[in-house]
């Protein structure tokens, strides 16, 4: 039976608490339309979405060019499994890997997939490549990780919360502090021969948007160049200009295309994109790597229903071609300076505000408060009431990430309601 009546945010709300399971703790607002950095609520009120579905809105909501696309080609053909061709996977092959500057790509869908794959990839390559005895193999992650919530992904989770009670665990991970390079470089001089590859995010954005040392990613990758390790960039939220660059991993140049990496760019073994790569109209995933790490994977070794769908390549392709059209990756890396500098001076004028982090449009505000307050969700609560949109991570840090396609003038509009709320905690009389 079709529910066909208008139903209220409330209603809405509580159909969700009887009938879903309870795995989010939602920001109580329904949203019922997006367009760009826009999206309104079933009873029709305006907002910026500043979470931009934890950066797979890129584009902007509802992108006209994209959503063209997957009509177009949802009424062609969406899906064929891989027991087939389909017209759409072959060229967008050729299109994701000559973009991103790969041999291979290995399409799944969502990003846990992906990390998933490139985990299974990794162990391959360091049995068959490497020469590690089998079973051996050893993948160093970093503490505060988020890669997924899949039972092997969460069995190198550091949070209780993504990892309580979901053993027994997968063997064959080493944890080690994000950010230092020098425990990294002892555990390769320790166990280098057992292990496979160094799976990291250029930024993590789970823990609260934290931004390493310049050189630590740079560092990583020639770490693992010097013990034969695969370097693994999980760029799932980082990736597809976010932070300012097409990839985080591309540091600070902003050219789009692989032909022309700047100086800048520490080129990973295997590459995983999520998220925006459709733009926030489909999942689709991918993992790349060069012929000699890809061709491990041999017919039967891996596969997925969805992967590599028609519909999915199409989607993605135009995806990324907004990227580099809409000059996103630039656009990005302007407005978030603009953006943290005028979170500064909220650091500087209200004590509720500890520090600004971030680069590109993924930044972070840190409430002074404990984690265990609810300081930051009731901060999130105004801001909602004052038409943004964005919520808290880890108990006080408060994550802003809007779609790359905001304007100079939204991105003012949107600083001058964060600072309206947060002078409501000021310390002035
Ligand atoms: C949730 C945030 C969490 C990711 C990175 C892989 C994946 C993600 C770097 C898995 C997914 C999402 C998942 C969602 C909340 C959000 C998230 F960091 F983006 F905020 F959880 F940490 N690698 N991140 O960020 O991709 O399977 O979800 O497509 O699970 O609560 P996925």
């Amino acid at each position: 039976m079709s529910i066909t009546t208008s139903l209220s945010s409330q209603d809405l709300m509580h159909y969700e608490d009887r009938y879903g399971a309870h795995n989010y703790h939602p920001i109580p607002v329904v949203l019922s339309k997006g367009d760009g950095v826009y999206v309104w609520d079933v009873e029709g009120k305006k907002y910026f979405d500043f979470l931009s579905a934890y950066s797979a809105i890129n584009q902007g909501h509802c992108h006209p060019r994209i959503i063209s696309t997957l009509k177009k080609q949802a009424e062609e053909l969406t899906l064929t499994s891989r027991a087939f061709y389909n017209d759409q996977l072959g060229k967008y092959e050729k299109y994701i890997t000559e973009y991103f500057g790969f041999d291979k790509v290995l399409p799944m869908n969502s990003g846990a997939e992906a990390v998933e794959t490139a985990i299974k990839i990794c162990r391959k390559w360091g049995y068959e490549k490497k020469g590690i005895a089998h079973g051996e193999a050893l993948i160093i992650v970093c503490g505060e990780n988020f890669h997924g919530r899949t039972t092997t992904i969460i069995s190198f989770s550091s949070d209780p919360d993504a990892r309580g009670n979901f053993g027994p665990y997968t063997p064959g991970f080493v944890s080690v502090p994000y950010d230092d390079i020098d425990t990294l470089g002892e555990v390769f001089a320790q166990q280098g021969k057992y292990i496979a590859g160094l799976l990291v995010e250029p930024i993590q954005g789970e823990a609260g948007v934290n931004v390493p040392g310049d050189d630590f990613i740079p560092r990583c990758a020639q770490l693992c160049a010097e013990h034969n390790i695969l370097f693994i960039a999980d760029e799932i939220q980082t990736g597809i200009a976010r932070t300012g660059s097409l990839l985080a991993v591309c540091g600070n140049c902003t050219c789009e295309h692989a032909c022309e990496r700047g100086a800048t760019y520490t080129r990973p073994d295997i590459l995983i994109l999520g998220k925006a790569l459709s733009g926030g109209t489909y999942p689709v995933s991918a993992v790349l790597a060069d012929d000699s790490i890809m061709e491990v994977i041999t017919p039967g070794t891996h596969g997925s229903t969805y992967g590599g769908n028609p519909l999915a390549c199409a989607v993605a392709m135009t995806a990324l071609d907004v990227v580099v059209d809409e000059k996103l990756a630039q656009n990005a890396r302007y407005l978030g300076a603009i953006f943290r500098e005028r979170m500064q001076i909220l650091v500087e004028k209200y004590n509720i505000v500890r520090s600004v982090r971030g680069k590109g449009l993924l930044n972070a505000i840190l409430i002074n408060d404990q984690p265990s307050s609810s300081t930051a969700w009731d901060i999130c609560i105004q801001l909602a009431e004052n038409g943004l949109l964005a919520k808290p991570t880890h108990g006080n840090i408060i994550r802003f990430a809007p779609p790359l396609v905001i304007s100079e003038e939204e991105l003012h509009q949107c600083c001058d309601i964060i600072e309206k709320v947060l002078s409501n905690y000021s310390d002035e009389p």
